[in-house]
């Protein structure tokens, strides 16, 4: 177990979380952004603090480990990060109705990719971990279809707005997309990279998804809300 990243860890995203919500708008279209932005580093701060002090991480019988309260910390903060997405697509679309269900059902989609992902971690190597992994990867499938089809063409409506979110969710969707590389090479997969390793790797994607990602996306959206729309 490596417990210098998972306490840069916890150092990273409790100041972060400070930074998102004292830099963030407090006011108009962009004032859910920050208060969703501000939680995300602060759940994966707790996250962090409890996998640093040892509280849920199984040490499974092949001897790799999986730290349970990392998929805890996604199984809450991708909701988070997604029910702004959808939000951001509503800035762009002509009407309204229809958000809830959006939010709805790529929370759904998202949360069982993440609970598959760890019942792929907890199943012993061979086929059943394999089968896991592939259920979660199609559950993921369908967030991305989600983003880039029905929902990039809500915010395409509005000519910025649509530029923006095509912007922040091909970062977000490149980003993501390594999350499951990381997965297969390291320990909880074929084991070819070691957990040390894959812990700095995820420490490293979780800052740019989480935190970078905060504020690029503030910034794009809010260009784009400066934009007269079409
Ligand atoms: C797992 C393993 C099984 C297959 C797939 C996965 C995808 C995980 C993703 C995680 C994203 C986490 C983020 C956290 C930061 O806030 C569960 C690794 C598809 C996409 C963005």
């Amino acid at each position: 177990m490596s417990q210098t990243p998972l306490l840069i860890g916890f150092v990273i995203m409790s100041l972060a979380s400070l930074a998102i919500y004292a830099k963030g708008a407090h006011r108009g279209p962009l004032r859910g952004h920050t208060l969703i932005h501000a939680a995300v580093p602060f759940i994966a701060a707790t996250a962090y603090l409890a996998m640093y002090l040892g509280v849920g991480n199984l040490i499974k019988p092949d001897g790799s480990v999986t730290y349970v309260a990392r998929y805890l910390d996604w199984t809450f903060t991708t909701p988070l990060l997604l029910a702004g997405v959808v939000s951001s697509a509503f800035l762009g679309a002509r009407e309204q109705e229809g958000q809830g269900g959006f939010v709805t059902s790529i929370v759904t989609l998202d949360v069982v990719m993440i609970v598959t992902g760890l019942v792929a971690s907890l199943a012993p190597y061979g086929t059943i971990k394999w089968v896991f992994f592939a259920w979660s990867c199609a559950a993921f499938v369908g967030v991305l279809y989600l983003l880039w089809k029905p929902l990039a063409a809500l915010a395409g409506q509005h000519a910025a707005i649509g530029a923006a979110y095509r912007k922040n969710t091909g970062f977000l969707t490149v980003l993501w997309l390594i999350y499951p590389v990381v997965f297969a090479v390291g320990p909880e997969g074929i084991w070819a990279v070691s957990d040390a390793a894959t812990v700095w790797v995820f420490l490293i994607l979780d800052v740019l998804a989480k935190v970078v990602y905060a504020f690029t996306s503030e910034r794009n959206l809010k260009a784009a809300l400066a934009r007269p729309g079409v």
